[in-house]
């Protein structure tokens, strides 16, 4: 067999392989990472001029795709979608074309991942084959985003209708043996896809197969009361993700035909996606859940700790769900506390959770007893001494702190990673309680630790860089999103949010009810809005936090309210009582009667006259605090990027996901509106909580964008100017 007479562009190679029988177009695609069709690199457009030489040459019998590396394809290079339609989503359209042109037979290998755009192109290829273990999906709806290259027109060409409503409203993959059945492939391999691809097409072209075109199929005959059930059921979600059900009209279209009108239908569907603020919001999530997870300047670097074994101190709500997630994760896990007691309390803890897991079929009861077997309890601060990672989870208290890490650093190995999952304190004062100041991080835990994926990486001034990889590489063994923050009070979820409740508190005083406010978040995106999250976390953190506050910042009062709620020992669900009522059985929490009668009484004595305020209010007052604590955030350098604040409110606070996160939010609404709004609002009421960052009329004038300054900008101080 010959090979290697043409060679191709950088991601997308092409040869002829010759043998007795005939000559094969060989095509493989090679775009490392995850082969992403990027049109920027010209990747669909060097396919579809391979397709297209080769089809024109008469000796070549029979063209051959696959894909080097990991897998196949990833899809559409989902960076490359910058809400311009008719140039994104072309150079992918036109390979679909050439395609579909082809007088030869075109054969495409799958193996791994075959998703979006990808399966796409072996939708439009005519023969199929996929390596044994490999996934094909089209998950463009978890983007906000439908199949736009002909998915919906030619999946339920190649299987049953409801099979392809299911894969494509639902977005989930089907494994390859399900893809065999369903007649989504031809065939099955184990191996090498280009051994295999080669093999298939000499097959074909030995049984004088031919060109078969999925566009041509006929759609088998279905039962279209699934359009009109499936709709039903997408009606709930449709408003948060507008994908499925647009989806679902093209598959609907798809029914009508013929094939050039309804893939019309659907590239027009596809196209109004990409400009909708709500899947771009969801793209970006995507995109910047996989940014901020990089720390600058550390790009690429990999700490060369192990990291398989870990110390928990302090065996109290944290301290389980941090011991539950490296359990999860397959690590050898000890959970230490003082008292018997407190260890016994833990285990019961863990030992319900796992049980609940399995009753709801989330884990299997092998899998739960292999997690439990990791676990070891102690009273003996010694038997730290070999874990690779320890983190200190006891009473928010710099006293018990300072204690804790001294015993830490007197015990630990060199190189342990030392964590504090402190919430609120400075963690440089905590590592100069030892003597390797480089070796301690905070390691911020969301409540319960075991199911929020946040984890914010606090960077101390000794931090070092192996540290912060170290924790980095942490994070992402027990699946979290770790972003790296710098040290300041609240550091950078817990500070905005205190300036969101401001504005929430702030709008209970001037006429809203909780449920105007929970009510107007929850609508807009949010999963719990600003008051049950109060209520779910304990009125008397809160109330901790405010006397702090009042001290410490005399100068930035609060809405005394929250006190007078905390004052009746409503402090939320634990108490059965709080802005709303928690009786047995009511999911949510029901209206507190008595807490308008009491807000009505705290406005008058405030001298304000209650007004109507509405959901629009609520939500921009709390969106453009939240933003504007954003910016002075960046302006500090507490966070690298302004989607790192995204990604740790998106992960960590229930942002929704199709809103982006509040810098994107502020992209969105465009910095001159974001700047006039909030000096408008700088003159109401306790205006002060809302006087512009400087950042902001800085990047006014430099033209900048959050976008911008994710892309790597930087925004010129005076003294640079
Ligand atoms: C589409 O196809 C539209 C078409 O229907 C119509 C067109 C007309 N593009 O997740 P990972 C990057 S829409 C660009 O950590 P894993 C990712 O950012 C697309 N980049 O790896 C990361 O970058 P970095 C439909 C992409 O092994 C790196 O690759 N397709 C894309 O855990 C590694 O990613 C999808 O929705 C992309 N499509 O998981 C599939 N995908 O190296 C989305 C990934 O800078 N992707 N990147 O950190 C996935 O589900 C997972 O990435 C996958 C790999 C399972 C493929």
């Amino acid at each position: 067999m010959q090979s290697a007479v043409k060679q191709g562009k950088q991601n997308v190679f092409v040869q002829k392989s010759t043998d007795k029988t005939a000559t094969i177009g060989m095509i493989c695609l090679d775009a490392p990472p995850v082969n992403a069709l990027s049109g920027d690199k010209g990747i669909p457009q060097a396919i579809a001029a391979a397709v297209q030489e080769f089809d024109a040459d008469p000796a070549i019998k029979a063209i051959a795709i696959y894909a080097a590396g990991r897998f196949y394809s990833a899809g559409a290079d989902i960076a490359e979608f910058r809400g311009n339609p008719a140039t994104d989503a072309a150079p992918l359209r036109s390979l679909f074309e050439a395609l579909d042109a082809s007088q030869t037979p075109v054969v495409l290998a799958m193996h791994g991942v075959a998703f979006g755009g990808g399966l796409e192109v072996a939708l439009a290829a005519h023969y199929r084959i996929a390596e044994a273990k490999t996934k094909l999906g089209l998950p463009e709806v978890s983007l906000g985003l439908l199949p736009g290259g002909g998915g919906t027109q030619r999946l339920p060409r190649l299987i049953a209708m409801d099979k392809a409503v299911e894969m494509i409203i639902t977005g989930r993959p089907v494994s390859a043996a399900q893809a065999l059945e369903n007649g989504l492939v031809d065939a099955l391999f184990d191996g090498d896809a280009r051994a295999a691809v080669l093999d298939f097409a000499t097959k074909i072209i030995n049984e004088n197969k031919p060109v078969r075109r999925s566009r041509d199929q006929e759609i088998a005959a279905f039962d279209p009361a699934i359009f009109d059930t499936t709709a039903t059921k997408l009606a709930k979600t449709a408003h948060r993700n507008p994908g499925p059900m647009k989806a679902l009209d093209c598959l609907r279209e798809a029914a009508q035909g013929p094939f050039e009108r309804s893939l019309t239908f659907e590239h027009r569907a596809f196209d109004a996606l990409m400009e909708h603020p709500q899947t771009k919001g969801i793209c970006h999530a995507f995109l910047g859940e996989r940014t901020a997870v990089k720390i600058p300047g550390l790009e690429g670097q990999k700490t060369s700790r192990s990291m398989d074994s870990v110390a928990i101190i302090g065996a109290g709500t944290m301290g389980v769900g941090i011991a539950l997630a490296c359990m999860k994760a397959g690590l050898q896990t000890l959970l230490l506390d003082l008292k018997d007691e407190a260890l016994e309390r833990a285990r019961a803890n863990v030992e319900r959770q796992l049980a609940g897991q399995v009753k709801k079929g989330r884990l299997s009861q092998d899998r739960a007893d292999a997690q439990l077997a990791l676990l070891t309890l102690s009273t003996s601060f010694a038997d730290m001494g070999d874990a690779d990672v320890i983190i200190e989870a006891v009473f928010e208290d710099l006293g018990v702190k300072e204690s804790v890490f001294r015993q830490i650093d007197a015990i630990a190995k060199p190189g342990a990673l030392l964590a504090s999952n402190t919430s609120t304190l400075d963690v440089n004062l905590i590592a100069a309680f030892t003597n390797r100041p480089q070796d301690v991080v905070g390691l911020h835990f969301f409540s319960p630790a075991n199911i929020m994926r946040l984890l914010e990486i606090i960077r101390a001034d000794d931090t070092s860089a192996d540290t912060l990889l170290a924790s980095a590489e942490f994070a992402r063994k027990i699946g979290k999103v770790g972003v790296v923050v710098g040290v300041c009070d609240g550091f950078v979820g817990n500070r905005i949010f205190e300036e969101y409740l401001r504005q929430a508190y702030l709008l209970l005083e001037e006429g809203a009810t909780p449920e105007d406010i929970d009510g107007a978040m929850e609508q807009w995106g949010w999963a719990m809005g600003a008051l049950k999250v109060m209520d779910l976390a304990g009125q008397d953190i809160g109330w901790a936090i405010r006397k702090r506050r009042k001290v410490e910042q005399p100068d930035r009062p609060y809405s005394t309210f929250p006190d007078q709620i905390c004052e009746l020992g409503w402090y939320g669900q634990k108490t059965g009582r709080g802005y709303y009522n928690y009786p047995e059985g009511v999911r949510g929490g029901a209206t507190n009667p008595d807490v308008l009668p009491m807000l009505q009484a705290h406005s008058i004595a405030l001298g304000l006259i209650r007004r109507t305020v509405t959901a629009e209010e609520v939500v921009e007052r709390t969106l453009l605090a939240m933003i504007n604590e954003g910016a002075k955030i960046l302006e500090e350098g507490i966070a690298y990027r302004p989607v790192d604040i995204d990604v740790i409110y998106l992960n960590g606070y229930g942002f929704g996901r199709d809103r982006g996160g509040p810098m994107f939010q502020a992209d969105l609404m465009g910095l001159k509106t974001v700047l006039a709004r909030l000096e408008e609002l700088s003159k109401g009421r306790e205006g002060w909580a809302l006087k512009p960052a400087a950042i902001l009329y800085r990047m006014q004038e430099q033209g900048l964008s959050f976008a911008d300054l994710n892309a790597g900008k930087t925004v010129q101080t005076d003294m640079q100017e």
